[in-house]
């Protein structure tokens, strides 16, 4: 046993990169899709680094990441050459829907497992150490110990961030959106309902597909009759309902509004009290939230330190400028650089 060359000796610090990548990149595209569980991708390489294939985690009750993409592997043949998996989130090592990934791979051909982070959930964390066990033990590489390695560390956090807040804050992770024309006021001119460019619409509504809940005021409702409905990109076929939080403290939400949200897919909260909504959405296991309102919930979301990301679209006269504020890895600005990289 000693002495033998093992596997991240000869596979290029390249194509471990090239594969989280592409596990990574297939991972953010289903935010919005998996709540209450997390977004998480695994790429399969063989011998010489090339990847197999890349498996994600649809939804809640579907294989997790690691089982998808052993299956795909099956599927197209090249199981026998799997070597390496890379997987954003430490492998579960639980039966919980479904059964441990930990013992799907100890039972594959993998020799080497690189993690991109440690589960938060007490309940199916431990698969790092499971997977060192002999008999049978496979190398296992923490992205958190590779220095050179860092910005994927930093991709895998970011890609966890939302599920990270539900499980350890009890509170999604809260995203504000916000557009300012030019005299900074977010009130489109008459007969509009927004003002900023395509791109800056496609980013509002990725990121309307990427959330689990949708957090409003009643002033806007009543001014805006908004629609929320993910349309300038495909949303998740077949997702349940999309939460929609509307803080209105008098009672004065129009039931007509409340149907037709209902009849688009939209499961209507009224709540007279913002402070308890991350509290609510936790309990119904939103891991990613985002407000959407209008100056006045703002401010009280500004002064009780409710979020988590704030993205502000500033209009032009060119194109809109995007400002980016985050506490910590942003799963907002890991969604804006994945756009960027599937359009080119
Ligand atoms: C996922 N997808 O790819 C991984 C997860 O109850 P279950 O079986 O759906 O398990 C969910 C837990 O498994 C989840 O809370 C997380 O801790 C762990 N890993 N989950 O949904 C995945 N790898
Ligand atoms: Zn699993």
């Amino acid at each position: 046993m000693a002495n033998q060359t093992t596997l991240s000796d000869t596979i290029a610090p390249s194509a471990i990169r090239d594969g989280f990548r592409a596990a990574i990149s297939q991972a953010v595209e289903t935010f919005g899709a998996t709540a209450p569980n997390p977004s998480v991708g695994c790429a399969l390489l063989d011998a010489e680094g090339h990847i197999l294939t890349v498996g994600v985690h649809p939804r809640v009750g579907q294989p997790h990441a690691e089982a998808m993409a052993l299956a795909q592997a099956h599927a197209t043949g090249v199981l026998d050459q799997v070597r390496v998996a890379l997987v954003t989130l430490e492998p579960c090592n639980h039966t919980g829907r479904t059964p441990p990934c930990s013992e799907a791979l100890r039972n594959s051909p993998v020799r080497e497992v690189w993690i991109g982070a440690a589960d938060p959930n007490p309940q199916a964390s431990g698969g790092a150490g499971r997977l060192c066990e002999e008999p049978g033990a496979k190398r296992v590489v923490m992205l958190a110990d590779r220095p050179d390695m860092a910005d994927l560390a930093q991709d895998c956090r970011a890609l966890l961030a939302p599920f990270a807040s539900r499980v350890v804050r009890h509170r999604p992770w809260i995203s504000v959106k916000q557009a300012l024309d030019e005299h900074g006021s977010m009130v489109p001119p008459p007969g509009q309902k927004t003002f900023t460019s395509p791109a800056s619409l496609t980013l509002a509504h990725r990121l309307r597909r990427a959330t689990d809940a949708i957090i409003t005021g009643i002033g806007t409702v009543l001014a805006d009759r908004p629609r929320f409905t993910v349309r300038h990109v495909p949303d998740h076929e077949g997702r349940k309902p999309r939460l929609l939080v509307v803080c209105d403290r008098h009672g004065r939400l129009p039931a007509d509004w409340i149907a037709e949200m209902t009849e688009t897919g939209f499961e209507v909260i009224p709540t007279p009290d913002l402070l308890s909504v991350p509290t609510l959405l936790a309990g119904r296991g939103a891991n990613w939230a985002m407000i959407e309102a209008g100056p006045a919930l703002l401010a009280s979301v500004a002064e009780a330190g409710l979020w988590d990301d704030w993205l502000t679209i500033h209009k032009t006269a060119g194109a809109d400028r995007i400002d980016l504020k985050s506490r910590d890895e942003s799963p907002l600005q890991l969604l804006r650089e994945n756009a960027c990289s599937l359009e080119s």
